[in-house]
């Protein structure tokens, strides 16, 4: 299963803890809508949202920022239908107007690049955002007809009073598109996680849609409720994991930096391996194609590193790299460093050549740029420590780990020394 893959389950777990509470028969529908319940429940998204913005513009994140803002207001819409329409709106089309404009604004504001909070683009992009719903609105109260076809194409039919509008699942095929292709890699685990409320989202204006002639107002009002706390939660959650990132993750290898190994190996006892590994001649390498290709070097080497080695990969610092390796044998931890030594050695680095322009992380390599696509050879040397008898503490092993390590560059580069014991 693929990263993506795997949190999109956790946060759709996370999503519907909630909801099967909810559809759990001790908590029936008629419990969790007893006023008690609601009343206090009423509260949860409006405190998480606002919890969710102000922690996302605190990591300079103001599309969550806005994303977040704009679930709050559709949440206060749901539950006062008539503040913005002339006609009295129906429950059904309430809830068809969020479900199609939901999506819609979710894309507006992260087809736009990351901006300061307070700034002409940050503004545009919320009031551009909020149009759809503002125009559907309107388009309600004083064109119901063209709201009808724009909403469900094809002959009316008493059905679409009950059903989500087909404009939705376009909206949210854009969505999805825009998720798949945005190239900003810091808010992808933000945007699968927008993705996965969804689920409520759609379950619970599905649920209402079909129930609403005949439920009563206050059990659809719990729907919603119940709803958006589940994608308040999730939200929640996924901010969370970026804190955590922020905390324990190199942001430009990806993998998990010198805090989180400083951690993981003052929990250690007893024995373990280290390896230092070491990228060679990488200082020639910035001089001759530059500090930026260095970096996709760095990139690669670490994702190779994973690849071979799993999550055992730190970035130590500059272009070197640690690799903790808890359980296997003395000569297993060799053997594997030595496997993913000989795998680099034969796998080649692809040049990009030079970029043009920056947009949210991702450039433009310039075409005539004669070093694009050339194949460079990148190797690492590695020198292994053993934690044990004679090597107690964390900084003796890694002291020793380096000493292999100049070991190493001393025979030759491109090979993996293991201490002596
Ligand atoms: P050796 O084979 O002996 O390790 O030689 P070396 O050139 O790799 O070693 P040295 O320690 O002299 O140089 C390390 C270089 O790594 C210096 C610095 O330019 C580069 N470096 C460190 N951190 C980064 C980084 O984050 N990005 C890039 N592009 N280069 C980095
Ligand atoms: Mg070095
Ligand atoms: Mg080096």
């Amino acid at each position: 299963m693929s990263e993506k893959a795997k949190w999109a389950c956790i946060y759709l777990l996370v999503g519907f803890v909630p909801l099967f509470f909810y559809f759990l028969p001790p908590l029936s529908p008629e419990i969790v809508s007893h006023r008690a319940i609601t009343d206090f429940l009423i509260f949860a998204p409006y405190v998480g949202l606002t919890l969710i913005a102000i922690l996302g513009w605190q990591i300079n994140q103001t599309r969550v920022f806005w994303s977040t803002l704009l679930l709050l207001a559709f949440y206060y819409y749901l539950l006062h239908p008539n503040i913005f329409t002339v006609t009295a709106t129906g429950w059904a089309q309430t809830l068809q107007i969020v479900s199609v404009s939901y999506p819609l604004a979710l894309c507006i504001i992260y087809l736009f690049k990351e901006s300061r909070l307070w700034s002409d683009l940050s503004l545009a992009r919320f009031l551009l955002a909020l149009f759809p719903f503002l125009l559907f609105v309107c388009l309600f109260s004083w064109a119901p007809d063209v709201f009808q076809n724009l909403f469900f194409w094809g002959p009316a039919t008493p059905a679409q009073a009950t059903s989500i509008p087909k404009l939705s699942w376009v909206a949210t095929g854009i969505f999805l598109l825009v998720i798949t292709y945005l190239p900003d890699l810091k808010i992808k685990s933000f945007l699968i996680a927008l993705m996965t409320t969804f689920v409520p989202f759609f379950f619970c204006i599905q649920a209402n849609l079909i129930n609403g002639n005949t439920a009563t107002k206050t059990s659809l009002v719990s729907h919603i409720i119940i709803a958006f706390a589940a994608m308040t939660g999730v939200l929640l959650f996924a901010l969370l994991r970026m804190y955590v990132q922020k905390v324990y993750l190199d942001p430009l290898t990806a993998v998990s930096n010198r805090q989180a190994m400083d951690e993981r190996l003052h929990t250690l006892s007893g024995h373990y391996a280290l390896a230092m590994v070491d990228i060679d001649h990488f200082k020639k390498f910035n001089d001759t194609y530059g500090h930026s290709e260095g970096d996709n070097v760095l990139r690669m080497v670490a994702q190779h590193l994973q690849e071979y080695l799993g999550d055992r990969v730190y970035r130590y610092g500059g272009e070197e790299f640690c690799v903790i390796f808890e359980g296997p044998t003395q000569e297993s931890a060799v053997e594997m460093m030595e496997k993913a030594r000989t795998s680099m050695e034969k796998r080649k680095f692809t040049l990009r050549g030079k970029r043009s322009s920056n947009y949210d992380g991702i450039s433009i390599p310039f075409k005539k740029d004669k070093r694009r696509g050339k194949k460079v050879n990148i190797t690492f040397s590695a020198g292994v420590a053993f934690a044990g008898k004679n090597l107690k503490t964390p900084e003796e092993v890694i002291k020793r780990a380096d000493h292999s390590l100049y070991e190493a560059k001393e025979k030759g580069r491109n090979r993996v020394v293991a201490s002596e014991n």
